[in-house]
């Protein structure tokens, strides 16, 4: 494969380990922990992986250092560091013993249920190290919770002397990670299971893990993509340009975007739900600040807009958890299936309540069309295909026509359209992003020497350099709860959302006034890999201010 100059540089990078990782390690547990939510129900659905210990490593004389075969899969979207978890885990096993072998199952989830793998070498984890994507086995989003599927895995793991299986996913590939960690433990089947938090959208983080990898790569792109735009917008004054940003249910990207770059406008999902805003309400709000803007002269601005919006919208909400309930078949649990999706459409408008149906049909075409239609395998509506930039701009346009009828408006108002988000989940690692994934798979070969399972893999104290980094792991039961998903009560891991009551969000409610009206564009520029430490090593802002608590 033909390698740009960056790549060949960054191969050399050195990713930076905890000064605990750096030697032999012996496991310090912690307490017995308990779950988040619903205690009585988890620990009876996960009788062998519930109230286990969070664990720390601190340095020892010397370690378990057995030979290990051990296999690892990438789950869900893409995140920027995924292969350096797995050039982690590779160094992590071969440094207990050089005979230990690491196995990629491909494609995502469904590569171990049929049985498709590679065996990682020398070669094939240097050519990959430092670099983005997940190409270097793919991934998928297949959902592994079946029993067939996990006995379908247990053949090939049995084949291949596999005794420890590595997920690298987001909170629910890490759920699942749990019930297979339960379910070969309760077989005895001496498979562990260890997952590793990954998601640019941010939300996979609770006490123990302090983020998810890839956020900070993924939103330092998108920021220096919305820096650029706007000193363009701000060159040319003529554009309101309307940016939506990955993050299919929080809004923990958009915010990181907004306090990077300092946008007239962003909007928070959880803020919009938390004051129960209508559609309407909502672009009243930004066409005020349109307005405002141009009663200055000021006819541009910036809007940031998070995927899942349409999802927090109270009324939309509702209207969505009765499309998820009436689309699941009670018998199976499963999706029902429909000849076409004009079928589905029908067969939706004849069986939701009258006031959801009145909300429906008074949204776009396009935009009902896609709530009625496509989930992915979890069970979510697939909100990166709603065009909820162009939605909000049009009805923003509509609402400052009927303004300047009524002379309330005076202004020019011309619209641009984006979406960031692919653009970002395969970027090239930051020093931040190539540390910490580094970290968390070497990590998870010590969990794997250790015999934990049922955790996931953490590394804490971020905010500080890399030696003084904190590595350990958290059982995964202690995250969880009972959810209602797809007609059903689950036990899944709960997704953390932006808080209105935390540091990140009160900074920018305190700034935003002055972001609006004023022109205080931050352009935050490209990733840096080498250079000034305040340069090239600093964490999100977001981190930063939850950290500085
Ligand atoms: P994960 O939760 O699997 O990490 O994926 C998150 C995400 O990147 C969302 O931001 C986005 O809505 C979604 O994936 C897009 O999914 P797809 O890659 O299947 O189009």
């Amino acid at each position: 494969m033909e390698k740009s100059a960056l790549q060949i540089a960054r191969a050399a990078y050195q990713p930076k380990l905890p000064k605990a990782l750096q030697g032999a390690v012996k496991a310090q547990e912690g307490a017995a922990t308990q779950s988040v939510g619903n205690q009585e129900e988890i620990k009876a659905l996960f009788p062998n992986t519930y109230g286990m210990p969070v664990v720390e490593f601190v340095s020892a004389e010397s370690e378990n250092n057995t030979a290990i075969n051990v296999g690892i899969i990438l789950s869900g979207g893409q995140s920027p560091g995924g292969h350096n978890v797995i050039s982690g885990l590779y160094d992590g096993v071969k440094s207990l013993n050089k005979d230990s072998k690491l196995y990629g199952f491909l494609m995502g989830p469904g590569g171990l249920v049929d049985h498709k793998y590679v065996e990682f070498t020398d070669e094939l984890i240097d050519e990959y190290r430092n670099t983005g994507g997940f190409d270097i086995i793919g991934s998928g989003r297949t959902k592994l919770e079946k029993e067939s599927q996990f006995e379908a895995g247990y053949e090939i793991l049995k084949e291949l002397g596999i005794k420890a299986l590595v997920i690298i996913g987001g909170d629910d590939s890490n759920t699942n990670a749990c019930v297979l960690a339960e379910y070969y433990a309760a077989k005895q089947y001496g498979v562990q299971v260890i997952g590793c938090p990954k998601t640019i959208d941010g939300d996979l983080k609770n006490e123990q893990i302090e983020t998810s990898f890839g956020f900070d790569t993924a939103c330092k792109t998108y920021s220096e993509l919305i820096g650029n735009i706007q000193r363009d917008c701000n060159s040319a004054r003529k554009y309101w340009h309307f940016i939506k940003l990955m993050g299919r249910s929080a809004s923990h990207i958009a915010l990181e975007c907004a306090l990077e770059t300092q946008p007239n406008v962003c909007l928070i999902s959880e803020e919009i739900e938390q004051k129960e805003m209508s559609l309407d309400d909502v672009v009243t709000y930004i066409a005020k600040i349109v307005a405002d803007r141009a009663a200055d002269g000021n006819n541009f601005g910036t809007v940031l807009i998070p995927e899942g919006l349409i999802e927090f919208i109270p009324a939309i909400k509702k209207l969505i958890q009765q499309l998820n309930e009436v689309l699941t078949d009670p018998a199976t649990g499963e999706s029902r299936e429909f000849a076409g999706a004009e079928e589905q459409i029908a067969f939706v408008k004849g069986n939701i309540a009258p006031e959801n149906l009145a909300i429906l049909e008074s949204l776009p075409a396009d935009v009902a069309r896609q709530l009625c239609l496509d989930r992915d395998p979890h069970g979510n509506v697939q909100v990166s295909l709603i065009e909820t930039e162009k939605l909000l701009s049009r009805m923003v346009e509509g609402k400052l026509a009927a303004w300047k009828k009524e002379g309330k408006y005076t202004g020019k108002f011309s619209a641009q359209h984006h979406f960031f988000g692919y653009e970002g989940r395969c970027a090239a690692p930051s020093n931040y992003d190539a540390d910490y994934c580094y970290s968390l798979g070497f990590n998870a070969s010590r969990l794997i020497a250790n015999g934990k399972t049922g955790y996931m893999s953490v590394i804490k104290n971020t905010t500080a350099p890399a030696a003084e980094w904190i590595a350990g792991g958290v059982p995964i039961t202690m995250m969880m709860n009972i959810e209602r998903r797809n007609g059903a009560n689950k036990p899944v891991i709960r997704k953390a959302l932006v808080e209105l009551d935390g540091a990140p969000f009160k900074f920018f409610a305190a700034n935003r006034e002055q972001w609006a009206k004023q022109t205080l564009y931050v352009y935050p520029g490209p990733i840096q890999y080498w250079g000034p430490t305040e340069v090239c090593d600093q964490c999100t802002k977001t981190l930063a201010l939850e950290q500085a608590k």
